[in-house]
C-alpha cells in the first residue's frame, strides 16, 4: 500500500549543512518528496509536537533542542513508506544504527540523531498535518 510519512531534518543536521546529503539519500532510496519546508519551531510548538513523550525524562531537553534552530519538514511517499523509512534511517541511537543509515552517518547522539520519522499510520497523519496543509502536499 502506498503510504506517507513525516520526516524532520533536525537542527544539528541543518546547522552542519547536511540538508542536501540527507535529501539526496532519501530520494535515491526511492522515497518521493510530496511536501517540503524549512521552519523553526517555538518551544510551545515543539512541546505540542512531542506531547506523546510528555512524561518521559528527556521531554524538556528534547523540546528545547528541537526549537533551538531551523529544521526541514518533509512529507514522503512510497509503498510501505512508514516502516521502510524507519529502517532506512536506522536505530534511534546513532551508535546502534546500522552502517549505511543516515542516523549512523550524520547523527551525534540519541537526541541529535539527524532525523525524526513517524512511527505509525495514525501518527503520520497527525504529524503531516501538524506541518502542512492539503494545498502544500503534492498529489
Ligand atoms: P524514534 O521514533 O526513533 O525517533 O525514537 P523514540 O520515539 O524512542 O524517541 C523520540 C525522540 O526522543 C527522538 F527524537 C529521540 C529522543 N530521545 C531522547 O532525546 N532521549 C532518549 O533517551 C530517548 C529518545
Amino acid at each position: 500500500m502506498v503510504e506517507r510519512t513525516l520526516t524532520l531534518i533536525k537542527p544539528e543536521c541543518v546547522a552542519e549543512k547536511h540538508i542536501g546529503d540527507v535529501i539526496s539519500r532519501i530520494e535515491k532510496a526511492g522515497f518521493r518528496i510530496k511536501a517540503i519546508k524549512m521552519l523553526q519551531l517555538s518551544r510551545r510548538e515543539a512541546e505540542k509536537f512531542y506531547e506523546v513523550h510528555r512524561e518521559r525524562p528527556f521531554y524538556g531537553e528534547l523540546t528545547e533542542y528541537m526549537s533551538s534552530g531551523p529544521i526541514v519538514a518533509m512529507v514522503l511517499e512510497k509503498e510501505n513508506c512508514i516502516a521502510d523509512f524507519r529502517n532506512f534511517i536506522g536505530a534511534t541511537n546513532p551508535k546502534e544504527a546500522a552502517e549505511g543509515t543516515i542516523r549512523k552517518e550524520f547523527g551525534k547522539d540519541i537526541q541529535m540523531n539527524c532525523v525524526h520519522a513517524s512511527d505509525s499510520p495514525e501518527n503520520a497523519v497527525r504529524e503531516i498535518y501538524f506541518y502542512f496543509s492539503d494545498r502544500e502536499i503534492m498529489d
